[in-house]
């Protein structure tokens, strides 16, 4: 998974900010960002190998990437903020997934977007929103503000939300067999926030958001993720 690219990257970014003279990814990109979001355990990680075999198969060239992590940077912030044993405030914790953030915009999604890829990004922004500004009860106005800062602004052009209740997406994760990481010993109220603050994004955004509902196979919700992505192909 792990994603690198050269110093030239930042570099083409700057030439076309000085050409174009824009501010805001969105607004010049020729590339598309499209992220999965949800609770653990919800199946982004299948939903995502399954939309680049299908693409694939169809020649459209897709380039996965992972949040936090994807740039050497942001991978070892993922190892910290993963770690049982680490001691993180709430507001490091955002301030630490918004770092890891900026560090993959600049180095790996400007580049990729400005050379007019399409990308398929495991959790972004809206991770933090419902994570750090709902599960943590930081507030979804100044998580949204730090980000802002740490994105530039680059918002995703299509965000698939895998809709699991809670219960059923924290057996799932359980079912792993793998020790829980730090932000999974959260408890039951935690992702209950999440997954309601999730809902909340969705329906505030219903242009960029598409619901899927995860309780169902594999397949059948990767069909509905190709459908609702097959505008933007
Ligand atoms: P996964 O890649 O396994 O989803 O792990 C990332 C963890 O970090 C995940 N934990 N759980 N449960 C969600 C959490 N996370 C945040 O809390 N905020 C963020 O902004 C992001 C990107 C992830």
């Amino acid at each position: 998974m792990a994603f690198q690219l050269g110093e030239h990257g930042s570099s083409i970014v700057t030439a076309a900010r000085r050409a174009f003279g824009y501010r805001r990814g969105p607004a010049m990109t020729r590339g598309r960002l499209i992220t999965i979001e949800g609770v653990d355990g919800a199946g982004k990680s299948t939903l995502a190998a399954g939309i680049v075999t299908a693409l694939a198969s169809r020649g459209i060239e897709v380039t996965s990437l992972r949040e936090p992590g994807s740039v050497q940077t942001a991978e070892r912030i993922r190892a910290l903020v993963k770690d049982p044993g680490a001691r993180i405030a709430a507001r490091s914790e955002a301030l630490l997934y918004a770092a890891a953030r900026a560090q993959l915009v600049q180095e790996a999604l400007e580049p990729l977007l400005v050379r007019g890829r399409l990308v398929l990004l495991d959790r972004f922004v809206d991770s933090s929103l419902a994570y750090q500004g709902a599960g943590r009860r930081l507030g979804i106005a100044a998580v949204r503000a730090v980000n802002e800062f740490a994105t530039g602004g680059l918002a995703p052009d299509r965000t698939l939300l895998l809709v699991l209740d809670p219960a059923t997406a924290r057996a799932r994760s359980a079912s792993r067999d793998l020790p829980p990481d730090r932000l999974e010993q959260g408890g039951d109220e935690f992702f209950e926030r999440i997954a309601a603050a999730y809902d909340q994004l969705a329906a505030s955004e219903p242009d960029r958001f598409r619901r899927l509902d995860a309780s169902r196979r594999p397949d059948l919700v990767l069909a509905d993720a190709l459908a609702a992505i097959d505008d933007l192909l």
